[in-house]
């Protein structure tokens, strides 16, 4: 076979396109340790903006990780290209549904996701699994990248995982989530999971991108409603505990108990929906069915009395604000003037020789005398 046979043009290509169609998928080998499935060549080793768009558009898991790499690239440069995909995709987000999940760390979120997403598979869904870790941004490794828990789940044509952007600040991070979340819902997934672990503003950020969020605990280790922050109870549609099974299903359903009792005495995170509590086990996958009914249910009703469709609107115009404000301040910090005197500036109020304020009003002072319009 000829170097240019192993090469074809995907269906989806139409029959008389020109050079702007580029793609070409290599042909799998007959046989061998290492075939190679559903592999693109991209000429030149970069598609245009529109090939990307397409490609994912006809759920091209490819493209789909192009695009997040550019989504997530901390270059300037990558930004225009990034924001044309953004915007070519924009008419087909939105179709999904988007739960979160968070709890404290091992209670079994990877787990669960596993168990759920295979069952959602098993269902005729598309699932993607995306990761908001905002400890990475500090250590710079990201500690839910753990592809290897949902082994699984990654191998399934259906689903796809993508561990969190390892870097930048949280609204950063919060921006290339939403534009991933969007990305994936173009490509066709219709179940979009994010998993968050429990450590305080990553679940805020969460909620603000999510239809449903879920928290999931363990029964066990005292103190039942002082390991985890009340706030985060008050965000959560529904609390899970997990682990229920062995010699653990009777504690687990004492803890249960315990937070249907809480649940009472605090506000609902969403308008007309009572906090659900129920016990499960990844592990065996008892509850899953009946945590996937709870969230089907939550759909039906807040769609039905309009919260679903009004929570989304608040969260795109949080989403424009995040947007406006994390520009605003990369602005700021990557003009020349202030990456000039900022250190300056700052030795000086670490020093005392310069009150805070003082220091804040000359820095904005200098800012704007070099940004006029
Ligand atoms: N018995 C039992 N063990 C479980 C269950 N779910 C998870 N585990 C175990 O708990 C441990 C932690 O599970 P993970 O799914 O990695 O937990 P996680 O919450 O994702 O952990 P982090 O991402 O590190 O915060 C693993 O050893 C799992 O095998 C369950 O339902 N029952
Ligand atoms: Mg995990």
């Amino acid at each position: 076979m000829s170097a240019k046979e192993n090469f074809y043009k995907p269906d989806w290509t139409p029959k008389d396109a020109g050079k702007e169609f580029a793609v070409r998928i290599v042909k799998a080998k007959e046989s061998g340790e290492n075939p190679v499935k559903n592999e693109v060549e991209f000429k030149s080793g970069k598609p245009e903006t529109s090939d990307i768009i397409s490609g994912i558009l006809q759920g091209n898991r490819n493209y789909l990780a192009r695009a997040i790499t550019l989504i997530e690239s901390n270059s300037q440069k990558h930004r225009p290209v990034a924001n044309a995909i953004i915007r070519g995709l924009l008419p087909n987000g939105g179709k999904s549904l988007r739960i979160g999940i968070t709890g404290i760390p091992g209670a079994g979120k990877s787990t669960l996701i596993e168990t759920l997403g295979l069952y959602l598979i098993s269902l005729g869904h598309k699932v993607a699994v995306l990761a908001i870790d905002p400890s990475s941004s500090i250590s710079r490794g990201s500690i839910l990248g753990d592809k290897t828990r949902m082994e699984k789940l990654s191998r399934e044509p259906n689903c796809f995982i993508r561990p969190s952007p390892s870097s930048g600040t949280l609204g950063g991070v919060t921006r290339k989530s939403r534009e991933t979340i969007l990305a994936c819902e173009s490509a066709g997934y219709d179940v979009i999971i994010i998993e968050t672990v429990g450590v305080g503003q990553s679940e805020i950020t969460v909620r603000s991108m999510v239809d449903f969020f879920l928290l999931v605990l363990i029964a066990g280790g005292g103190d039942e409603l002082q390991g985890i922050k009340k706030g985060i109870i008050e965000i959560a549609d529904a609390i899970v505990i997990n682990k229920a099974d062995g010699d653990n299903i009777q504690r687990s359903n004492m803890a249960k108990a315990e937070y249907t009792n809480a649940v009472h005495y605090i506000a609902p995170a969403t308008q007309g929906w009572q906090t659900s509590v129920m016990t499960c086990s990844a592990l065996v996958g008892s509850g899953v069915t009946e945590l996937w009914q709870n969230v089907l249910d939550f759909e039906k009703s807040t769609k039905s009395s309009g919260f679903f469709q009004k929570r989304r609107k608040n969260q795109a115009l949080d989403w424009m604000l995040t947007l406006v404000e994390e520009e605003i301040k990369n602005h700021f910090y990557n003009s020349a003037d202030i990456k000039e005197i900022l250190p300056h500036v700052k030795k000086e109020v670490i020093e005392g020789k310069k009150l805070p304020t003082e220091a804040a009003e000359e820095l904005l002072k200098r800012f704007y005398s070099g940004n006029q319009a």
